[in-house]
Order: C-alpha cells, then sequence, then structure tokens
C-alpha cells in the first residue's frame, strides 16, 4: 500500500476499528449528523470516495458549512436516540506510534491521543458515557463549555471521580458554537501528561463569518520520553522532548490538503502541560476568528502569520492561500521541532576540532567531532541510535532533509487539490527555487564574493559526513555532540 493509500484508509480504518458492529452500522446512517438533533433526520453522507478528507467535506453541517478534517484522527461516532446525540469514550492506555522510530505507551480516548473529535451542532443535546478502563479513577472534563455545574467533570469539587472499570452518563445541552476541548480532570498532571485529551467541535446553526471550504483540527501536545523508554514521564516539568500535532510528530504528521484560494480555517488546540505553541503558517497571512470563548469580533481580529496557543486554550484560524506550494506549518519555539535532543551540552559551534581530534584519532580511529560546524544535517545521518528513540529526527522533503521534526506539518495549497497527491511535492516553476549564483550574473550585478569584510572561516573543516565511516556508538564518541537524553 503506497503512502497515499495509506493515508486515505488509515482515518478511516482508525474510526471503524473504534466501533462495535452495531455502531458501524449505525453510524453509516448518523455520521453526517449535521442536521437538528431533535427533529430533522440525519442525512446520509454523500462521499463517493474512501477519503476521509473528501468525506469531511461531503458532511455538510447547517450553513452548507463542511465537516471537520482531522489529520491523522477522525471525529467521534455518534448515534441519535430519542432526539439526542449519544457517543461513547473509553480511556484506557494503549501503544502510540508517534513517528516511526517511536512509539510509547499513553493514555488516551477510544485508542487514540488526542481522543477522537466530538462533532456537534449549537442545540445539541449531548449524552456520553465514559468507560474508565485505567488503572486509577479519572473524569472528563468539557473545557469551554457553558454546561450545568454538575456536569462540569472536576474531580471531588463538582463530582465523585469515576472508579476503574466503570461507565459513568454526562449529558448536556451544547448552547454555544464554538471550538472547545475535552480532558481528564483528576490526576491531571498524569491522565493529562500522559494523552488524556481531545477537541470538540461545535458547528453553528447560523453562519458565522463566511462559510469555508476546508475546517482542520489540530491539538498541540508534548510529551517527555527518555530515548528507549516505552512510556512518557508525566513528572516532567520542563525539557519535553517530544512535540506533537494530533499525536504525531514530524514526518508522521499527515499534511494539509487544501485548494489555491480556498477558505480554510484550522482549529487549533493546547492541553500539553506546561508550554504555549507559537505556531506559525508560511506563505500567508490569517486572522484569528475565535478562541473556547467565542467568536472574535471582526472590528478585533488582527493580520497574523504567528499565533501563541497557550495551554488549555484554542485558536481558530482562517485564511485563503494566495500562493500553491508546500508551506510549512510549525511551532516557532526552535526546540519544539527536535525530538529527543540533550540539552545541557557544551556548546561546540565556531571551535576549531584540529588538536581534539589529532589526539583522539590515536586511541579511537573512528573519532569524529560533531556540533563545531552547527547541528544541520544530524538527524539525516542516521547514527546508532537506542532502540525507540528519535533524537533529532526530521524527515525527507523533496529537496532535501527536513531539519525540523516534533510539531512540524505540511499545508499543501494546490491549484487542483481534487486530483492532488498528499503523498507528493510542489512542482516550482523553472526559476522559481534558489540555486548558486553564477559568475555572470553576480559581476552584472556587482556582487563581489571576496569583498572586504569577509573573514576566513573559523573551522577549517567542513562537516566530514561523507568521508567518515559512521558512528559505532553514540557513547563511545569522547566528545560532546548530540545524543538523546539518557
Ligand atoms: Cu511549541
Amino acid at each position: 500500500m503506497d503512502r497515499r493509500s495509506f493515508l486515505q484508509v488509515g482515518s478511516a480504518a482508525t474510526a471503524a476499528g473504534l466501533m462495535t458492529r452495531a455502531e458501524r452500522v449505525d453510524a453509516q446512517t448518523h455520521e453526517g449528523h449535521g442536521a437538528p438533533a431533535a427533529a430533522t433526520p440525519t442525512p446520509t453522507p454523500t462521499a463517493t470516495s474512501t477519503s476521509p478528507r473528501a468525506a469531511a467535506i461531503a458532511r455538510r453541517f447547517p450553513a452548507g458549512q463542511p465537516g471537520v478534517t482531522v489529520p491523522n484522527g477522525a471525529t467521534l461516532p455518534l448515534r441519535v436516540v430519542d432526539g439526542v446525540k449519544v457517543g461513547h469514550l473509553v480511556v484506557e492506555s494503549f501503544p502510540n506510534e508517534f513517528s516511526p522510530e517511536l512509539t510509547a505507551e499513553v493514555w488516551g480516548y477510544n485508542g487514540t491521543t488526542p481522543g477522537p473529535v466530538i462533532e456537534l451542532v449549537e442545540g445539541d443535546r449531548l449524552r456520553m458515557y465514559v468507560t474508565n478502563r485505567l488503572p486509577e479513577p479519572t473524569t472528563v472534563h468539557w473545557h469551554g463549555i457553558v454546561l450545568p455545574n454538575g456536569m462540569d467533570g472536576v474531580s471531588g469539587l463538582t463530582q465523585r471521580p469515576i472508579p476503574p472499570g466503570e461507565t459513568w452518563m454526562y449529558e448536556f445541552t451544547l448552547r454555544h458554537p464554538g471550538t472547545f476541548m475535552y480532558h481528564s480532570h483528576f490526576d491531571e498532571m498524569t491522565q493529562i501528561a500522559l494523552g488524556a485529551v481531545g477537541m470538540i467541535v461545535v458547528h453553528p446553526r447560523q453562519a458565522r463569518g463566511p462559510r469555508v471550504d476546508r475546517d482542520f483540527v489540530l491539538m498541540a501536545h508534548e510529551w517527555k520520553i527518555e530515548a528507549g523508554a516505552r512510556r512518557p514521564d508525566p513528572n516532567a516539568m520542563n525539557d519535553f522532548n517530544v512535540l506533537t500535532f494530533n499525536g504525531k510528530a514530524f514526518p508522521s504528521t499527515a499534511p494539509l490538503m487544501v485548494g489555491k484560494g480556498e477558505r480554510v480555517r484550522i482549529r487549533l488546540g493546547n492541553l500539553g502541560p506546561m508550554d504555549h505553541h507559537p505556531i506559525h503558517l508560511h506563505g500567508l497571512w490569517f486572522h484569528v476568528t475565535a478562541t473556547d470563548g467565542g467568536y472574535v469580533p471582526v472590528s478585533a481580529q488582527r493580520p497574523e502569520t504567528t499565533v501563541l496557543v497557550p495551554v488549555g486554550a484554542t485558536r481558530v484560524i482562517e485564511f485563503v492561500p494566495p500562493e500553491s506550494g508546500d508551506w510549512a506549518v510549525h511551532c516557532h519555539m526552535t526546540h519544539h521541532v527536535m525530538m529527543q535532543m540533550a540539552h545541557g551540552l557544551p556548546n561546540m559551534v565556531g571551535m576549531n576540532p584540529r588538536t581534539l581530534e589529532r589526539r583522539m584519532s590515536r586511541v579511537m580511529p573512528e573519532f569524529m567531532t560533531m556540533g563545531h560546524t552547527g547541528m544541520g544535517g544530524m538527524g539525516e545521518m542516521r547514527m546508532e541510535i537506542p532502540p525507540n528513540s528519535a533524537p533529532m529526527r526530521g524527515g525527507m522533503g523533496q529537496h532535501s532533509y527536513i531539519d525540523m521534526g516534533g510539531m512540524f506539518t505540511v499545508l499543501k495549497v494546490r491549484d487542483d487539490v481534487s486530483t492532488a497527491d498528499p503523498a507528493g511535492w510542489y512542482q516550482a516553476p523553472a526559476g522559481t527555487v534558489p540555486a548558486a549564483a553564477d559568475e555572470a550574473r553576480l559581476r552584472a550585478d556587482g556582487i563581489d564574493r571576496c569583498a572586504p569584510g569577509r573573514r576566513e572561516m573559523a573551522v577549517p573543516s567542513a562537516p566530514t559526513r561523507p568521508s567518515r565511516p559512521p558512528l559505532a556508538r553514540p557513547e563511545r564518541q569522547g566528545a560532546p555532540r548530540a545524543r538523546p537524553h539518557r
């Protein structure tokens, strides 16, 4: 199966895998739940493709709004019983593949972290069953939703916690449209850090602003997973080393496919333990149109290229991409696009390694200094690493290795998105990609490459990666270098 097929089948398979057979039959009838809960029959999805993206677009909600697209994720199947939308969340422990080289045991809902997106319509009555398969009690808090106090899900304050093995019921009406979240509110430090979080989308009954063509949900999260460990460390307070969108680190993050000129909405949420994330989009300007506190009045919307998504908040952005291309979408904290990068290392940049290398080569012929010319390309070198780790890993791009991993994905803007391959890259027109300048051009423009002010390079040797043998073991190197946390 190629990557495209995998992406297309993946979400559908995931969603299907979460349902019992009866639920599956029911969901086929009700998944296009755009209709008023009480009276109007729920329309059947009209998607002709197996693509979850196409299915999302085909699932229309009031005012012609499309259903949400959840990269690497799915929406929660809901059935309508006597006008009430009924769902079932099962919180439990399971392995999550963060990236091809890293899998760890997390706590999440219905086999995913974040849990499935709960997609509703303003005015819906929701009845949600919560089954606790954790080894300790739990609750579910409906973050941002205005509801009766007793349904707020705060252990001790508004309810007793749900003991392990029990199934409890929440029920309330979604009085306001918006982008909200859900998460455990018992032993928050552990359960949130291990992934017991998810998002809620409530579509408005009446149009609020211009209709969008695409509506994405992206949830940021951060994890501390020691290289080689099988479980995130919930005691971590800083140095989070695995950063994710919808539970995946790049290159496992699915791209956001949009058409040039389409109106796009991205609903960003953050229930990571500690850090706020400035999420940056390339190649366009956007407006922040809503938060988990409601819609931002048009007169108060500012154009932005980066939006800070604090812990415990959602930010909704909208834009019309003016240019086709492969545009980066990432957290702008540089350590949040690194994976399991060791911190507290000596600063090697600018160091002259010749003496060190000469001495070290006597006792360790394969010795290689790293970091003195910068750290670019280390992920690409595929040096030997502990099993189940992804230190400094990014992924291959069309032109070369992309040094960023973690909280990074790609907005793929295409002239014709209906036929575009999510695994494909943008083919830039000739002459629109930078290349080495030729001498004639330099002369014509009066550029002197040897102009005064250019200093000799402080470090005479270029990175030695092409000519040196691969490293034996990271821990056998004598010099400080980038290495995974121990
Ligand atoms: Cu960040």
